[in-house]
């Protein structure tokens, strides 16, 4: 590429998303690629920022989240090593990557890291990358990745080499997600690794496969009807499913505390007292709540109340990711 063209640095941020149909189990770990297809939320208020410059003081890639450095390359080298060929560009990087929000602990850091990455090399280099090279140099990064590309409802489609598409975007239906945070700690064994043993020994692996196209189909069927009820009956079943997987795995794994689930009996009593909402929780021990607006304030206050969550992050449904000058 001309090298005239190019930034000094450039920065961008992106957001986390949550899955309502949860993607867990790769159909081929060398490519990253999931083994189904899944649906998210695109979150505002949490996101990565991720800033990228020549490294003018080593013949090596370094990466800093959140200021230290990373040995582990291995989640962005091979999207930077995809986008390269499109640059066609040697230089060594600097990438510095910041959450506003605990990092590895089941929140989506890397979904968001990854996309945020994505997005500041594509500007970076003046790239214009089709949708379909976006979403590949996400997914070899991370899997959940690519749906942080688009804001609002996302469906990633597995039969459309994971396409992503919004199904809705915020105004359409404007729901909040509240996240409690259960603990700040990292988690003890990666998604990736999870994964794997899942697949590998989990005797109802093979009734999760199965059972995504229907999930799916109910979820976008709810998303399109704006169907809370609807909604919720999908997503908690598929996040119970998931633990299931989990659970029944060998090593059994288990990303669910005491917390967690005093968070859930909450949840049933303010339903009882007629709130909507209803929840789903991840490769960690948060619990994400989506909610009617209308509810936020007191779902807030009776969970922070009766249980020992440290903090609740309020949000509402995101964009996608975007460009920033910082001076
Ligand atoms: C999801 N998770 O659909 C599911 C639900 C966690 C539980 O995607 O191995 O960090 O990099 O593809 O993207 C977390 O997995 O894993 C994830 P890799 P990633 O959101």
């Amino acid at each position: 590429m001309d090298k005239r063209n190019k930034l000094k640095e450039t920065t961008a941020i992106a957001h986390p998303n949550f899955a309502l149909v949860k993607y867990w189990g790769k159909e081929d770990s060398s490519q990253n690629r999931p083994a189904m297809s899944s649906i998210s939320v695109t979150v505002d208020s949490m996101y990565s920022k991720t800033k990228i410059f020549n490294n003018s003081q080593s013949n090596r890639h370094q990466l800093f989240i959140n200021g230290v450095e990373e040995s582990d390359l291995s989640k962005i080298l091979p999207s930077l090593e995809y986008l390269s060929k499109f640059s066609k560009s040697d230089d060594y990087l600097i990438i510095q990557s910041q959450n506003n929000f605990p990092t590895s602990s089941g929140l989506a850091s890397s979904a968001s890291g990854i996309a945020s990455f994505v997005t500041a090399y594509e500007a970076h280099y003046g790239l214009n990358l089709e949708a379909n090279q976006k979403v590949e140099s996400c997914l070899l990064g991370s899997g959940s990745a690519p749906r942080s590309l688009i804001g609002g409802f996302v469906l990633m489609d597995q039969n459309n080499n994971f396409r992503c598409t919004q199904i809705l975007k915020k105004p359409d239906w404007p729901l909040d997600v509240l996240i409690c945070i259960v603990s700040k700690e990292q988690k003890k064994i990666s998604s990736r690794e999870g994964m794997e043993i899942s697949k590998k020994t989990s005797p109802i692996y093979k009734d999760w496969l199965d059972i995504n196209g229907k999930h799916i189909n109910l979820a976008l069927n709810a998303i399109k009807e704006k169907d809370m009820i609807g909604l919720q009956n999908v997503t908690e079943e598929n996040c119970k499913m998931m633990h299931n997987v989990m659970e029944t795995s060998v090593p059994s794994i288990s990303y669910m505390t005491d917390v967690t689930h005093s968070c859930l009996l909450q949840i049933e009593n303010l339903r009882s007292s007629g709130h909507k909402l209803f929840y789903t929780i991840d490769a960690g021990p948060q619990v994400k709540i989506i909610c009617d607006p209308k509810s936020t304030e007191t779902i807030k206050e009776k969970i922070i109340d009766r249980t020992d969550i440290i903090d609740i992050i309020h949000a509402g449904l995101g964009g996608p990711p975007k460009i920033i000058y910082e001076y």
